[in-house]
């Protein structure tokens, strides 16, 4: 008698619950396994399927070899063993992003999905667009890496805590629009995402730890634009147009956002056709359309060169699905950005303290140095280091160079980071975070930064970026930069 073969999920993190619990939920026969012995999901599993086949301490090949479909968590790599064994031998393989794109596709009255990605400014292009089609009066479900499971959105007992939940399911609202924020892990196990609109923000290298290469981590974002509407691409950076050689990659529109005006020109620039572009007239900076100012730089809640670029990508998305510029401009003036990305802590002595512990690749830490440098003359001192994922840190040596006086270091990754950078500034090293801080501190003039902007992963001394970043928030609050 052959048996019933069951849906397997790989990997039992936040991903790996919420599809496990909707399967379940729907019926679905479903067994789970994981690398680790005790995954962070297992309780809640347990706690409400005691009956679910659960193998955990190691990825169970067996299981994976007899199922009808693997639903594989972002955090596991399809060149995993175990998983390339079964994809190899016919099991097909998909992601949380997938199976959510499947139940939207079976009910015609679904809202439209956003998808962004972007090596960096993807949380914070993600929660703007939330935030204006809000403000604009539909209703929106913002989700995915950006911190809530997508699969979470679709159960039955939906976790409450959500923001964007409670304002609009729990409400029995319909969902005009879903906003995801992808990363290239989701993107390498969704197929049929058919989004209304799709953007890769930009592309520097990350994860090259999970990627052959800079091409490999390129393809996996380039699936974003399968089968989409219009793609909002970045003029600036090719890396982020549809590749035309990809059969499947065919949006029925292309749409530019560019911050080259960035130059503030008195009028647009020629070659640029975006719909928006900052222009510098009678010395105040603005973001126009046409010839009509939309909002002025000193207007916006967010500051930096590279949230106005942000700010022109949110806009260009919003234009894209209909939303008004006078709407979209009011957000502007509230949105004043995500915590540990360049927030500014404060002033002690005359020295400002930035957390943007989210920089987590050296294309982040650049935008923050090329962002912040020019407002602070008298210089930054920068702290970073943590694991660097494989990433060259000399592309970190311009922008050093021109802004930064000294680094202090911390972290697996220090000696790397030091290598790179020892000719372009004076290098320190720390072994706690804390003990960086009491380093910049002396380092640091008044007038100058200290910028938390590591370019690196968290994982080795923090149990995340929030982690890293609270605890340097409580490092500087708490009087270590004091006296
Ligand atoms: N892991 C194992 N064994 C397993 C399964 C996972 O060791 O069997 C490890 C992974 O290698 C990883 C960790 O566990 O280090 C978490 O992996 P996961 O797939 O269980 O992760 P989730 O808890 O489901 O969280 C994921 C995203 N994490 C990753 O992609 C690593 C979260 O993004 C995301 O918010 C969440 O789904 C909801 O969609 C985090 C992230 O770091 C913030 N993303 C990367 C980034 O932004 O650069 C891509
Ligand atoms: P992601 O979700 O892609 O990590 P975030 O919005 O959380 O993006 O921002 C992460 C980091 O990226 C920030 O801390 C900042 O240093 C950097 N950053 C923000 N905007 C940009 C941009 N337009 N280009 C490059 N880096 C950026």
């Amino acid at each position: 008698m052959s048996q019933i073969k069951q849906k397997v999920v790989v990997g039992l993190g936040k991903t790996g619950l919420s599809c496990a619990r909707f399967l379940l939920q729907q019926g679905v026969s479903v067994a789970v396994t994981d690398s680790r012995i005790h995954p962070p999901g297992l309780d809640r599993l347990l706690m409400d399927y005691p009956a679910v086949t659960v193998s955990v301490g190691k990825f169970d090949s067996d299981l994976m070899a007899g199922a009808e479909e693997l639903v594989v968590s972002p955090g596991v790599s399809l060149k995993e063993n175990a998983v390339k064994k079964a994809v190899d031998s016919g099991v097909p393989a998909i992601g949380d992003i997938e199976l959510f794109c499947r139940h939207l596709q079976t009910n015609a009255n679904s809202g439209r999905v956003v998808a962004i990605t972007g090596s960096n400014a993807k949380s914070t292009v993600t929660t703007l667009v939330g935030d204006m089609i809000r403000q604009a009066g539909y209703s929106v479900v913002v989700a995915g890496n950006i911190g809530l499971p997508v699969m979470d959105v679709l159960l039955n007992d939906k976790p409450l805590s959500d923001k964007s939940l409670k304002n609009e399911l729990l409400q029995g609202r319909h969902v005009d629009f879903y906003v995801l924020e992808l990363s290239s892990f989701q993107l390498e196990t969704t197929h049929t995402l058919n989004a209304s609109v799709a953007t890769i923000l930009n592309v520097s290298p990350d994860h090259l730890d999970r990627y052959e290469g800079i091409a490999d981590y390129i393809a996996a974002k380039q699936r974003i634009y399968n089968a989409c509407d219009v793609a909002v691409v970045n003029a600036d950076d090719q890396k982020t147009y549809p590749v035309a050689a990809s059969n499947s990659i065919d949006p029925k529109e292309l749409v530019t956002f560019s911050s080259k005006s960035l130059l503030y020109t008195s009028s647009p620039q020629q070659a640029d056709s975006s719909v928006y572009q900052c222009r510098r007239v009678n010395a105040d900076d603005g973001i126009y359309r046409d010839d009509a100012l939309v909002i002025a730089v000193n207007d916006m809640a967010l500051t930096g060169g590279h949230n106005v670029q942000n700010s022109l990508a949110a806009l260009t998305i919003g234009n894209t699905i209909g939303l008004p510029d006078e709407s979209m401009a009011n957000t502007l003036r509230i949105f004043s950005g995500l915590a540990h990305r360049c927030q500014v802590i404060g002033q002690f002595d005359g020295v400002t303290w930035i957390n943007d512990s989210k920089g987590t690749n050296t294309g982040a830490t650049i935008a923050a140095l090329n962002g912040l440098g020019p407002c602070y003359q008298v210089g930054i001192v920068l702290i970073a280091g943590g694991v660097g994922k494989g990433a060259d840190f000399s592309e970190l040596k311009n922008a050093v160079t021109q802004y930064v006086t000294a680094c202090v270091l911390i972290g697996d990754d220090a000696s790397l980071i030091e290598e790179a950078l020892s000719s372009a500034c004076e290098i320190h090293h720390a072994e706690t975070l804390d003990s960086a801080v009491i380093k910049s501190r002396k380092l640091a003039k008044p007038g100058g930064v200290v910028l938390l902007s590591p370019a690196c992963a968290s994982f080795d001394m923090f149990t995340g970026f929030e982690d890293r970043g609270n605890q340097f928030i409580t490092a500087v609050e708490g009087g270590l930069v004091c006296g």
